[in-house]
């Protein structure tokens, strides 16, 4: 009897204390929303990007951190992945005699939350939902629902207190004072999530710029429950597409689980995001036809900026605008001996000019231009815009020409020029060190070589005479290389500060050398000698990078008309690109992301961008298309569809670089729009990175730091990468 007395009384008190926080107006307690959105209502678009889950079921399926309390209630709790139905033999006197818990959530300082659940409950009751600091048991945030048939409750809540790192999400399902409570009941809730939505490195992933209307299209979501995403039509509003969230992914190198979300089927060019219930909302992007167009074009443009020697005008390169700089004679370094080395392109945020990477930009861009000649026209606002060239080739005879400068009588080449020391935040024009010419070496004369021979194929019909220049610049060097045995890498002298480019290894440029002399000339003696450099070293067919270089000869070889005539090193060459391209797709399949990268090191965006341009070649040798498609992931992870959702060309996509290092943009105040920077370094090779935390994975060792010169730093070679693998898929 006294029992049901307290029981009765306690009825009242909390009935009344339930009512009154019903009662109370949004204006009076801003935490409770004016009306709480069911299911069925439709949610206001989301403004935030950023939404990181936090993980409230393991995933092996057996359930582990949520429990349900009793004082003088009985309950139990049924919890499996996903699902948790909690028995209420007796509900106790009050509401909070019963609870329902979890508790290890970080609530951080100044981060927005978001919370979504079904509920539901065998019988119409009131409850309590609390947000609380677990340690101090401060309540956070609390919040009345009536529940009953099932229904989604959405809390959206800003953490202004002290960061909590042991934050509770907590139920009271106790006693609400109304009769049927007192009875056995249930109550389950099912596709809880707990989103931060403030965290900056979770979010959906997309290609900030967009896709291409017949291309594969994917985005990565951090987290699914089983629940679907749309894609909007940024200009209508319209849900266009909706698909499911799936194939999850575990990711060493990212950190992370990834899920993905296919949308190749919205083919209607147009400006779209992507939303997802418990994900949050994309960055918008296109799908059309030449959504690379823009960016290609400031990819190639950034060559012009890098030009040495040469007066550009802000009409040229805006903001940016420098005067000829390193034009003064250089001195061969060891020597007395004076030569004229003006022009060519500064490498990279520093100001030296290196054969080596010279060579596979200029690679880049005339198999670029080999692969899709129609795509730049002679109207890019470069100093020889209007010349009736392609403003391509333009670009690179600027670099052409300067390489030519580097060959000396007897058909060595040196290998760069560059000033005793770096030089500091200043504009070229400003750095008057004396320039230096340096070392020589079979691997730069090789390049020469083959990019002299491949020059005079590419400019035969626009400019005859300069092609015949080439060839015969070629054959000089040909010969001195014929006769001379690999010497080695070049080091620097004590007292030069400069990029090394160190390559012990010159069969891939002999082979590359070899193979395009046989291109341009097709006598048989140079293809004879680059299948004997490939029976001493198979390896030597491989590679797009400055130091293995030979993927170019492979493929140049494989696209010549001729190639097929010789059978046998025609499908060797074949199933050359095909196993590299193999172990690319391996990688990639591996990974949410689809990136074909294995190890993160310095340039690794470069590196992407250069299997992304393998895989292309591979699909344009045997026609399967899930080559092309990784190529073309390999172009939505540097514009956007990566772990840190960032685009990594300057000036493009959202959060892209704005701390790059280049000491140009730096002197002048200003960002070197176009730029595709280095990327994540997981080799740690500046200081910059040890703030980085020691688990920090892969992926994620970037700085948008312009002393992070190993992961921020731009470069030529990575620009052009990245170029060539547009244009041979656009
Ligand atoms: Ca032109
Ligand atoms: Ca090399
Ligand atoms: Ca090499
Ligand atoms: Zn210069």
């Amino acid at each position: 009897m006294k029992k049901l007395l307290v029981l009765l009384l306690s009825f009242l008190i909390v009935g009344m204390l339930v009512s009154s926080i019903f009662n109370m107006s949004k204006e009076e307690n801003p935490n409770i929303p004016s009306s709480t959105p069911t299911a069925e209502t439709q949610e206001p678009p989301l403004t935030k990007v950023n939404y990181a889950p936090i993980e409230v079921d393991n995933t092996t399926g057996f359930e582990t951190s949520w429990y349900t309390g009793a004082s003088d209630a009985n309950v139990n709790l049924q919890a499996s992945y996903n699902e948790k139905v909690i028995n209420i033999e007796y509900p106790g006197t009050t509401l909070e005699s019963a609870t329902f818990f979890r508790e290890g959530i970080p609530f951080k300082k100044g981060d927005d939350y978001i919370i979504v659940f079904d509920i539901e409950s065998s019988v119409q009751r009131n409850v309590e939902l609390i947000l609380k600091n677990a340690d101090s048991q401060e309540i956070l945030y609390k919040q009345p629902i009536a529940i009953g048939e099932n229904k989604q409750i959405r809390v959206e809540f800003n953490m202004d207190k002290e960061t909590c790192w042991n934050g509770e999400f907590l139920l009271n399902i106790g006693n609400d004072g109304q009769e049927v409570t007192s009875s056995y009941h249930t109550i389950t809730i099912r596709n809880l999530n707990i989103v931060n939505a403030t965290d900056s490195d979770n979010s959906i992933k997309v290609n900030h710029i967009g896709y291409r209307i017949n291309d594969q299209k994917q985005a990565v979501f951090p987290y699914s429950q089983g629940d679907s995403f749309n894609v909007i039509d940024v200009n209508t509003g319209a849900v266009v597409y909706t698909g499911a969230i799936k194939n999850k992914v575990s990711n060493s190198k990212t950190g992370e689980m990834n899920f993905i979300g296919d949308f190749t089927n919205v083919m209607t060019p147009g400006k779209y995001r992507i939303e997802s219930q418990i994900c949050g909302t994309s960055f918008e992007f296109e799908i059309g036809d030449h959504v690379f167009k823009t960016v290609a074009t400031d990819l190639l443009k950034m060559l012009t900026i890098q030009r040495c020697g040469y007066d550009l005008s802000t009409d040229y390169i805006g903001d940016l605008a420098h005067a000829s700089c390193h034009h003064t004679d250089a001195l061969i370094y060891g020597t007395d001996q004076i030569i004229s080395v003006r022009g060519g392109w500064h490498d990279a945020g520093d100001y030296g000019r290196y054969v080596e990477t010279g060579v596979k930009t200029l690679s880049d861009l005339l198999f670029g231009y080999m692969a899709n000649s129609a795509y730049f026209e002679d109207n890019l606002a470069i100093p020889e815009s209007g010349n009736g060239i392609s403003d391509i080739l333009d670009e690179a005879k600027y670099e052409l020409d300067w390489l030519l400068k580097m060959q000396t009588s007897w058909g060595e080449i040196y290998s760069k020029v560059v000033t005793p020391s770096f030089a500091g935040d200043i504009i070229p024009e400003q750095d008057n060190q004396q320039l230096y010419v340096v070392g020589s070496s079979t691997t730069t004369t090789a390049d020469f070589v083959a990019i002299m021979a491949l020059a005079s194929q590419i400019y035969a019909d626009v400019d005859p005479d300069f092609s015949n220049k080439c060839l015969e610049a070629a054959k000089l060097s040909w010969d001195y290389l014929l006769s001379s045995v690999n010497n080695g890498e070049i080091k620097n002298p004590e007292d030069i500060q400069a990029g090394e480019y160190r390559d012990s290894k010159d069969s891939d440029e002999r082979f590359y050398a070899a193979i395009a002399m046989w291109s341009v000339t097709q006598d048989k003696l140079y293809l004879d000698i680059a299948k004997e450099v490939y029976n001493q070293d198979n390896t030597s067919a491989q590679g797009l990078s400055w130091k293995d270089i030979g993927g170019f000869g492979r493929y140049l070889y494989l696209v010549n008309e001729n190639a097929k005539n010789d059978k046998e090193f025609y499908e060797l060459m074949k199933t050359s690109l095909v196993n590299d391209a193999n172990v690319l797709q391996g990688i990639a399949y591996s990974d949410g992301y689809s990136t074909a990268l294995e190890h993160y090191s310095w340039g690794s965006n470069g590196s992407i961008a250069d299997n992304g341009i393998l895989l292309s070649m591979a699909y344009n040798i045997t026609n399967e298309m899930s080559y092309r498609q990784l190529a073309i992931e390999q172009v939505n992870y540097l514009l956007g569809k990566n772990v840190l959702n960032r685009s990594y060309v300057v000036g493009y996509g959202q959060n892209s670089p704005t701390n790059m290092h280049s000491r140009l943009a730096k002197a002048k105040n200003t960002i070197l729009k176009g730029a595709l920077v280095g990327g994540a370094n997981s080799d740690r090779d500046d200081a910059l990175l040890n703030e980085l935390g020691e688990n920090t994975p892969a992926a994620k060792m970037y700085l948008d730091r312009y002393n992070s010169y190993s992961t921020n730093e731009v470069s030529i070679y990575w620009n052009s990468g990245l170029l060539h693998l547009i244009l041979s898929l656009d």
